[in-house]
């Protein structure tokens, strides 16, 4: 998990740190490591701006040594996860008598597993949550949801395939409302991105559920593109944080810096395998440990 990050920060303060006191030899490192930052999945904004951040604490003369170059940035990339504040959706749902959302997210992301996995947590915590199948549109969508919930003992509402999936996401809000469950867990059809039909759909979903949160999901895998997956989306619905799936695979590191930085929103939560157990809430300590070297 984020292991090439991790080389990247590394190699480059053991480097700098050897050089601290020849300008030259120090830029010419740090412009090699905004290139690597950027060839594993970190947006060129973010590798430029931790580069620029870094050169002018050296410049304040900040940076005498290893420590300096690692709690600066520490502290730098901290500050990237700080600056979107953080969703908690488990302490959340106790705040509302039926606590609603909205999952979006590209094919193949890992929303339907994500889903299920969270529908176990909010068990966990003695709630009592619903999962709604409203992908009416993809042979097997609303089979795949059904079969995670049987497997987990969580109920599943299902529509006709082919019906409108803001009418069946509404039909089970109101089923809901009347067999007292407090969380409802929409999954929602997972066609690529630029089609504008899913995005109309999304927001008649969105329309008519008013859920309180809207949560896009990711993977990891697919490294720049998840990032434009986000861009795309919080700019046609709105997203109020990030899930991003497929960590335990992925040994780049950039994408939940990125996408941070490049919406502004949080990420909340990790997936790390493919059990229902593989669900971690997103900790920035925990993030900074597994990239950074200690001070
Ligand atoms: N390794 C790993 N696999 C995952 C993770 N999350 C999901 N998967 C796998 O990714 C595949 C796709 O997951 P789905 O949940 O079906 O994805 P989806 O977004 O619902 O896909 P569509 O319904 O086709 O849009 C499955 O094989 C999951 O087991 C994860 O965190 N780690
Ligand atoms: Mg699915």
């Amino acid at each position: 998990m984020f292991k090439r990050l991790r080389n990247i920060f590394t190699s480059f303060i053991n480097k700098a740190s050897k050089v601290l006191l020849s300008r030259e030899d120090l830029y010419s490192l740090v412009e090699e490591f905004k290139l690597e930052l950027v060839s594993n999945d970190v947006a060129f904004e973010v590798a430029e701006e931790l580069s620029e951040k870094l050169l002018k604490h050296v410049e304040a003369g900040k940076i005498r040594d290893r420590g300096d170059l690692v709690r600066v940035l520490r502290r730098e990339v901290r500050s990237i996860f700080e600056k979107t504040g953080f969703i908690d959706i488990l302490e959340e749902a106790g705040k509302h008598h039926l606590y609603k959302i909205v999952f979006l997210g590209v094919n193949g992301v890992g929303k339907t597993t994500t889903i299920a996995k969270l529908a176990v947590m909010y068990r966990e915590r003695g709630f009592k949550p619903l999962m709604v199948a409203a992908d009416t549109f993809r042979a097997g969508a609303q089979e795949q949801l059904k079969q995670h919930g049987e497997r987990i003992g969580i109920p599943v509402f299902t529509g006709k395939y082919g019906s409108d999936p803001a009418a069946v996401a509404f039909d089970a809000l109101r089923y809901a409302e009347n067999r007292g469950y407090n969380v409802v867990l929409i999954d929602t059809a997972g066609r690529m991105h630029t089609d504008i039909d899913l995005v109309n759909e999304l927001k008649k979903i969105i329309r008519v559920v008013k859920p309180h949160r809207k949560i896009l999901v990711v993977d990891a895998l697919t490294g720049n593109d998840a990032v434009e997956q986000a861009r795309f989306f919080d700019e046609a619905v709105g997203v109020d944080a990030v899930i991003v799936t497929k960590v335990d695979a992925y040994e780049q590191g950039g994408v939940p810096l990125s996408i941070a930085y490049t919406i502004g929103k949080p990420i909340i939560m990790i997936g790390t395998g493919q059990t229902y157990k593989d669900l971690k809430v997103f900790d920035i300590d925990d993030f900074l440990d597994k990239v950074l070297p200690y001070e």
